[in-house]
């Protein structure tokens, strides 16, 4: 039989190659075939949700971004300079957390989703009309964010007027003016030709962007053993493959970007710069708890201790 798995970005990007991995791995292993669908090809990431809710898709990858609506406790991803920097410690996080390995599978599970994992796929770096230097510098800057409410919250901290909007109307809304900034992680921001509307790249430091890839339940819970194991082992190699894919691919992307568009700035911002952007962290974490209660909070905890845990692995 054919298994249907929808993604938000383009073959070649990186959530279609993890997408094709897990496609090889299945089909290497069984008679399943899997039937890609690539971003525009099922609509926005809302429409693609839905269908997965409805059995239409048996697979989805779908971005905390975008599920802020249906389970508000995985925008906890949006407070600021939560998840660490250093790339060892951020996938020893992925690959360890009970955050997201116990907790979230359940709040998924109550929107008949089986989440299968989370990964990260870079850092998120701002692409701007201007120089961004201080939160000042995003004064009156119409900055499209993904149409998440801690999102928002956070960038009204961060000084600018946010403007949800689903990724289709990007590059066109920057185009024509409706907006003066947005952010992506690198490979992003140089696949989407986003240097073609955007003049400045800043880089804060301020988050990796997170995707999550999971199952329709009921089509999952419906499979015998063996499927299901031949899904949990695809989605294990799919994960080591995409965490290797992706060393280098940040500086490689904004290399790429200077040489496509020599005059683009590209600014990785000092500490002492991004300073005030840090400061903001406490107010988003309580706009969190304020969104998602007990259950929001038990999650930030229990986040901050498994980021605690995956530093002590790796620094010594
Ligand atoms: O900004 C967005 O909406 C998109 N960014 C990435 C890296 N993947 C998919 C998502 O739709």
């Amino acid at each position: 039989d054919t298994w249907r798995y929808a993604f938000e970005e383009a073959l070649e990007e990186v959530q279609g190659k993890f997408a094709q991995k897990f496609k090889e791995e299945i089909e290497a292993n069984s008679d399943h075939e899997v039937q890609l669908f690539p971003f525009g090809t099922l609509g926005e990431s809302a429409d693609t949700m839905e269908q997965a809710q409805a059995g239409i898709l048996q697979f989805v990858d779908q971005s905390p971004g975008f599920t802020g609506a249906l389970i508000p406790e995985a925008q906890v991803f949006f407070v600021p300079y939560l998840l660490p920097q250093d790339e060892e410690t951020l996938q020893e996080f992925f690959r360890t957390s009970t955050a997201i390995n116990e907790m979230f599978p359940e709040l998924y599970a109550e929107q008949g989703l089986e989440l299968l994992t989370m990964f990260p796929e870079g850092e998120v770096c701002m692409s701007t009309q201007e120089p961004v230097h201080s939160p000042a510098d995003l004064n009156e800057v119409k900055f499209r964010v993904m149409t998440n409410p801690l999102l928002v919250e956070s960038y009204q901290a961060f000084g600018a007027t946010p403007t949800p909007l689903p990724w289709g109307e990007v590059y066109g809304a920057l185009q024509t003016g409706i907006i003066q900034g947005q952010e992506n992680p690198g490979f992003f921001l140089e696949s989407t030709k986003m240097y073609e509307v955007t003049d400045v790249i800043t880089c804060i430091g301020h988050n990796n962007f997170t995707t999550a890839v999971m199952a329709n339940k009921q089509f999952y819970d419906g499979l015998p053993e063996e499927d299901q194991l031949l899904i949990q082992s695809a989605t294990d190699a799919a994960f080591d493959y995409i965490l290797d894919y992706q060393a280098g691919l940040q500086e490689e992307s904004l290399q790429n970007i200077r040489e496509a568009k020599p005059e683009m700035q590209v600014n990785i911002l000092s500490e002492e710069e991004r300073k005030p952007f840090m400061d903001t962290a406490v107010q988003v974490e309580e706009a969190f708890i304020d969104m998602t209660g007990e259950r929001g909070k038990a999650i930030l905890d229990q986040m901050k201790e498994d980021l605690e845990q995956a530093s002590q692995a790796t620094s010594g």
